[in-house]
């Protein structure tokens, strides 16, 4: 597929950034860009072992879904566009890799929950969240009531979906909805730092972890502790295991091959 609203660079095979790139919309999401992004995760080369998204220009990560496209939408439209947005997001949340999402300014509506699918938030200092769709007459429509109570409690989740007031980086910290927060011109570095970090480890190890912490939120205690030890003893039958434990028992850096 040819990108008009993506582009990409790569910091090495294993590390990917992806810019959500349509400058004239502060990078909002409408069903070209959703349908890149999506086309984009479906084909990502297996050789990447962290995704990094982030948005084009120092102002905004992505100021929402497309109002001007949604304006005009019916019920049964709204419900597949809503369907289209909520489907890429949970790619993300499943791709088997991690993924960072490196939030570069406004981060509003389907900007906050493409965030929320990601496995890792940093922020830059500029950076704003928020839920504003109330505001709109509409609900959050790309799984912002799923994903915002779990990762902030419901409390502040429901304060900030009803008021659909946005928070500054640093409240976004304070309340867990971001990791990091750095100014501006640090805060690529800092994602490729940590994606650099990531792709030290063993990617099956990473693979299998993402997978228990993913899955762990929809079981009971007794499964999300099985999975937990069944992908365990399943490192054991990988050659990066033998590898791991080797180099450390002989004091030398492990060489994985994802094998
Ligand atoms: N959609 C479309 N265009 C947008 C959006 C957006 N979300 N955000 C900004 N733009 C456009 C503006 O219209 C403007 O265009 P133009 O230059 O042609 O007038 C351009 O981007 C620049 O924006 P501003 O001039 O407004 O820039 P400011 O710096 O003054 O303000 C803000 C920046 C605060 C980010 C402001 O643009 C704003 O409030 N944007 C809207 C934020 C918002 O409400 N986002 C939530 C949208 S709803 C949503 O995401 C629901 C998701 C689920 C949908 C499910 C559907 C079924």
């Amino acid at each position: 597929m040819e990108y008009t609203s993506l582009r990409h660079t790569c910091e090495n095979p294993q590390i990917r950034v992806l810019y959500i790139s349509a400058p004239q919309s502060l990078n909002a999401l409408n069903t070209q860009v959703l349908t890149e992004l999506e086309s984009y995760i479906d084909t990502l080369d297996k050789e990447v072992r962290v995704l990094i998204i982030t948005g084009d220009g120092d102002k905004s990560f992505v100021a929402g879904a497309d109002i001007a496209e949604m304006h005009g939408l019916n019920e049964p439209e709204a419900f597949e566009f809503g369907k289209l947005g909520a489907r890429v997001f949970r790619k993300i949340e499943t791709l088997a890799i991690p993924v960072i999402a490196a939030v570069n300014g406004y981060a509003l509506g389907g900007g906050c929950e493409l965030a929320l699918a990601c496995d890792i938030r940093y922020a830059s200092d500029n950076a704003r969240f928020g839920q504003p769709e109330v505001g709109l007459g509409i609900t959050p429509g790309f799984s912002g009531t799923y994903r915002l109570p779990k990762i902030v409690g419901q409390g502040i989740a429901k304060e900030m979906i009803y008021a659909g007031k946005p928070i500054k980086a640093d409240e976004a910290l304070r309340i867990g909805l971001v990791n990091k927060v750095f100014p501006q011109a640090e805060l690529l570095p800092a994602a490729i730092r940590l994606a650099e970090n990531i792709c030290a480890a063993a990617p099956i190890a990473v693979r299998y972890a993402k997978q228990c912490i993913n899955n762990n939120y929809d079981m009971d205690a007794d499964e999300a502790i099985l999975l937990e030890n069944r992908l365990f003893a399943k490192c054991f039958s990988s050659e990066d295991q033998k590898e791991g434990m080797g180099a450390f028992l002989n004091k030398r850096r492990p060489a994985f091959k994802d094998k």
